[in-house]
């Protein structure tokens, strides 16, 4: 087995220590930390998500799995985001409210860091006006949604009516993600841009930012 197979086991199993020290031989070895991210860290979740979708995966062995990958992509994250420069806008980040999914918010935070943002972390189930009020508190260049459910998506399209109804609508750019999201929801709500993973969409709040 490769060490990818090995890590994107040791995720499926939720063994957080062997991701650990897995990951670190993976980089001690020279591995790119985008290919343990994606061919070993969230192979393993996809598998796990297919299972659960067969019902021979339950809640229980999703969360214990989710808590090992964020451990391995805690290791990442240094070299992830090595290529950082000074800070070049705020973003504000947060799961919707009604969904707990932060695996994909936090790989999005993490490249967003990466790319030099300073981030405003609200987490995970998080209404519309807590959003409205970190605007208001932080004034970011940038607001990044993400949800996980079809049930919890049309909170997306209620933060973006929120800042409307708050006056703050025209001072942030709205991004939009998650597996459930497609371009025209984004335009449906009228958000300004949806990015389909988390590399994308630290390029695309790169376009937000007026150079100077
Ligand atoms: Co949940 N879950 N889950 N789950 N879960 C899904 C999403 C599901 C597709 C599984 C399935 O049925 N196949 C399904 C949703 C079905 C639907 O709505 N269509 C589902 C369900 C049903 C549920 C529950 C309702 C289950 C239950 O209780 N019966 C429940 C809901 C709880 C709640 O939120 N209220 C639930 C709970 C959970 C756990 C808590 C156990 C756990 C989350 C743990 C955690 O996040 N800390 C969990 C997990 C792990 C999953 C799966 C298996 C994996 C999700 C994940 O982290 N993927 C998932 C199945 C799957 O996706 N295959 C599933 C890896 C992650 C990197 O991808 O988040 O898509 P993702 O992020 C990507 C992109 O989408 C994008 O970038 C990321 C990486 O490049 N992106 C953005 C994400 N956000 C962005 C924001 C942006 C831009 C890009 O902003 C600018």
């Amino acid at each position: 087995m490769s060490i990818f197979e090995d890590i994107s086991e040791a995720v499926y199993d939720g063994d957080e220590d062997v991701v650990e020290e897995l990951v670190r031989d993976g980089l001690d070895d020279g591995l790119s930390a985008q290919d343990i991210l994606d061919r070993g860290l969230l192979d393993g979740m996809e598998r796990l998500g297919e299972g659960f979708k067969n019902n021979e995966v339950f809640v229980p062995e999703l969360l214990i799995a989710a808590r090992a990958l964020n451990r391995g992509t805690e290791i990442l994250k240094e070299k992830l985001t090595e290529e950082g420069v000074e800070a070049v806008g705020k973003v504000v980040i947060a799961t919707v409210q009604g969904d707990m999914h932060d695996i994909g918010k936090n790989l999005v935070k993490l490249m967003l860091e990466g790319a030099g943002f300073e981030i405003v972390d609200l987490g995970v189930d998080v209404s519309p006006s807590a959003i409205v009020k970190a605007v208001e508190e932080h004034s970011p260049d940038i607001v990044a949604l993400s949800s996980l459910l079809t049930t919890t998506m049309n909170q997306q399209g209620a933060v973006v009516e929120a800042l409307k109804s708050a006056g703050l609508r025209d001072k942030v750019a709205i991004m939009v993600g998650g597996a459930p999201v497609t371009e025209a929801f984004c335009e449906q709500i009228g958000a300004d841009a949806y990015s389909p993973d988390a590399s994308s969409a630290a390029e695309r709040a790169k376009m937000f930012i007026p150079r100077t």
